[in-house]
């Protein structure tokens, strides 16, 4: 008999005879993750790279007809966008293939649409190709976004162009090696040039696409692909119902197999629902998805993507962080400068984990087994944890340090493969003797990072109040991580009045009006600081205290707005569209019916060349603009339309609409509501401006 199997059999039936029986590991709680499902969570973060036609035209959506010569760009690199996702601590790209208006980066056999009839390599150039080769390069994993909504294709809204997408999808599944992830967009604006005919169609989300037969394709050729999918069938990934970059605080990863999914299931999951779809929140580092070189001054700043992190991977989503690339093919140094100055960030607020030779005890271990010890949760490895038994759904782990540690953040892992279960928990520190709740959350998932301000403390205490199924906790970290101020808000109200405030308390405020860099030395800010005509402005908020400067904020003002007047409009409360505060809103609605006018004043000639249009930022409001036209005039009788068509993505991403024509001399504006997001007769604004010459 062979040794090993020998003191196997002692070793077993000392065990039973001294009663150490063998603990069983908990029962699943619920649905739990795929394989694939797992392996896109455990990346955390991962990158998209929109790249079209739009590029060239400053526009958000094609229409479908932009000249493929457009697409040339001359310093195209993906292995520059490469090296910033690594050095951004991103472990994939998702490149946008096909975007709405139809153009393939791909040269596709099935369309003429493509970089092929590019002037960019000759036609010979293919961008999807060129990121396959930098993604492996940098070892990073490789997505495909390919639009459903085909505004160039003849044959869209017809069965024939189901076939023609899935051949591109073939293609795409076929060529360039492992797919992680495919990204099939919602949005279908309607209208669009389909092969000429320049005419709407309407689909239906649900049954036109026949995403079943679809789906098994992608099964058949990338088998460890994950699908996300916000237009019909579920996908293995949800969106969260917003594009700001942030998934609820309570944040289930499960949603019901089947049926409509409502916002709030989209935001927040659903406690008891039968299918593992987590949350992936997709936001883009600038406020547009596309490149508009009028938002280098509104790149997301490294405290703004701290929020993000936390508001994304702390709240047990993954992050799609969204690059724009330049028309030269680029992505901006700014956007590099931040989003690597972040992963910096996260690795110093990540860096020291305080649990570490610490000890920890629990209020309930599964079985008393050292398996399921109060230890597991702090050894640092991904597969072991700390489980109670199958009754007990209220139990508390304590962590020792054994003297007075600083900390501000409290990191808690499930081990979701078996489930998400806890439902609520609460942090507490033991201060001076004294046990305090320093922080009270509710879900946990794969991640959840809470913030709190630093506390000095010898023990802290984990409570899990209530849970689905006996709690199975995985890892605890306890950080001190360094704080960062965020930039403040600039505004100028009517009369000229510039403001600068934020949502801190405690940091002053130093301002330039000349174009230099503030610093603690500029002018501090007391009260608000009345201009004239066009000014830019930039703005620092400092902590005395630090000594610590947020980033710099910068605003770009036009003519002041001292002169204007809403002609006809008695109702006084219309002054909201010009006070320079983007939380007051003003509706035309009753009885009016689209189009609906805004006409302006502006009390002076001026050289127009563009305008911008905040819509009301609650994106439950109606009388969000869609569809508009904008005229000027000498007199306010004869009017000149200069500008019309859609703001194309306004219903998911409700941001300022720059829109710019050929500049005219002009006094009266006159703003026209064609169409909005809801569909019916009213027409808001929170803010209407122009721009000038
Ligand atoms: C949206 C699209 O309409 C945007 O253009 C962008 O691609 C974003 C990621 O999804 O809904």
């Amino acid at each position: 008999m062979n040794k090993l199997f020998l003191y196997g059999i002692i070793l077993a039936f000392l065990s039973t005879s001294i009663g150490i029986a063998q603990v069983k590991i908990p029962a699943a709680c619920g649905p739990t993750p795929s394989e694939n499902q797992m392996r896109v969570q455990e990346m955390e973060s991962y990158a998209f790279v929109h790249f079209s036609l739009n590029t060239y035209t400053d526009q958000s959506w094609g229409f479908g007809n932009e000249d493929v010569k457009l697409f040339n760009p001359e310093k195209s690199d993906c292995r520059q966008w490469a090296r910033i996702c690594k050095e951004s601590g991103m472990k994939g790209i998702i490149i946008t293939a096909k975007h709405h208006c139809g153009f393939c980066l791909w040269p596709s056999k099935y369309t003429e649409y493509s970089v092929k009839n590019a002037p960019w390599k000759n036609g010979k150039g293919d961008m999807v190709h060129e990121m396959a080769d930098a993604c492996k390069e940098y070892g990073l994993k490789l997505g495909i976004y390919l639009s459903p909504w085909d505004r160039n294709s003849k044959d869209y809204g017809k069965p024939e162009y189901i076939t023609y997408f899935r051949n591109q999808l073939t293609e795409l599944l076929t060529n360039y090696g492992p797919i992680f992830e495919v990204w099939f967009d919602g949005a279908n604006g309607g209208n669009g040039y389909y092969g000429g005919a320049n005419e709407t169609r309407t689909i239906d989300r649900t049954t036109y696409y026949d995403w079943k037969n679809t789906y098994e394709l992608i099964h058949k050729l990338q088998p460890k692909c994950v699908i996300w999918n916000d237009g019909g069938k579920r996908g293995d990934l949800r969106w969260v119902g917003t594009e700001e970059g942030y998934v609820g605080e309570t944040n289930w990863s499960l949603l019901n197999a089947t049926g409509d999914v409502p916002w709030n299931m989209l935001h927040y999951g659903v406690e008891n629902g039968n299918a593992w779809v987590p949350a992936e929140v997709n936001t883009s580092i600038r406020p547009e998805w596309f490149y508009h070189p009028n938002e280098d001054s509104k790149v997301k700043t490294v405290p703004q993507l701290m929020d993000l992190y936390y508001n994304s991977i702390g709240r047990n989503g993954t992050l799609l962080l969204n690059f724009p690339i330049m028309p030269n093919g680029l992505i901006h140094p700014t956007d590099e400068k931040n989003a690597t100055e972040f992963a910096k960030s996260v690795k110093e607020s990540f860096a020291v984990n305080l649990v570490a030779n610490t000890k920890a005890e629990a209020s309930n271990v599964r079985g008393n087994s050292k398996e399921f010890g109060a230890d597991k949760a702090i050894d640092g490895k991904k597969d072991s944890y700390w489980a109670t038994d199958d009754n007990v759904t209220k139990a508390s782990l304590t962590i020792d340090f054994g003297k007075p540690t600083l900390f501000n953040r409290f990191l808690v892992q499930e081990y979701i493969k078996l489930g998400q279960r806890v439902k609520t928990f609460t942090v507490e520190a033991l201060v001076d003797g004294n046990w305090k709740e320093v922080a009270k959350a509710t879900t946990i998932g794969y991640k959840r990072i809470l913030r709190f301000s630093s506390v000095n403390a010898t023990k802290v205490r984990f409570n899990i109040t209530d849970s689905k199924c006996n709690p199975v906790i995985s890892n605890i970290g306890i950080y001190n991580a360094p704080v960062f101020l965020h930039a403040p808000s600039i505004a100028r109200n009517q009369s000229g009045e510039i403001s600068i405030s934020t949502d801190e308390v405690g940091p002053v405020f130093y301002y330039t009006l000349d174009g230099s860099e503030p610093t603690h030395n500029s002018k501090k800010y007391i009260d608000p600081v009345p201009t004239q005509g066009k000014i830019n402005v930039r703005a620092i908020a400092y902590d005395p205290t630090s000594g610590k400067s947020s980033p710099v904020s910068l605003e770009k003002f036009d003519i002041s707005r001292k002169d204007w007047k809403i002609v006809g409009i008695s109702d006084e409360k219309v002054s909201a569209i010009l006070d320079g505060d983007p939380a007051s809103v003003w509706h035309q609605k009753d009885g009016k019916k689209m189009p609906i006018d805004l006409i302006i004043d502006l009390g002076n000639e001026y050289n127009i060349c563009g305008f911008k249009y905040l819509p009301d930022q609650n994106k439950w409001s109606s009388g969000i603009i869609t569809h508009y036209q904008f005229y000027v005039s000498a007199d306010n009788k004869e009017w000149k339309l200069v500008s019309e068509g859609e703001f194309s993505n306004i219903k998911n991403n409700p941001l300022l609409q720059i829109k710019q024509f050929e500049s005219e001399k002009a006094r009266f504006i006159k703003f026209t509501a064609l169409k909005n997001t809801s569909g019916d007769d009213v027409a808001g604004y929170a803010e209407v401006d122009v721009i000038t010459k």
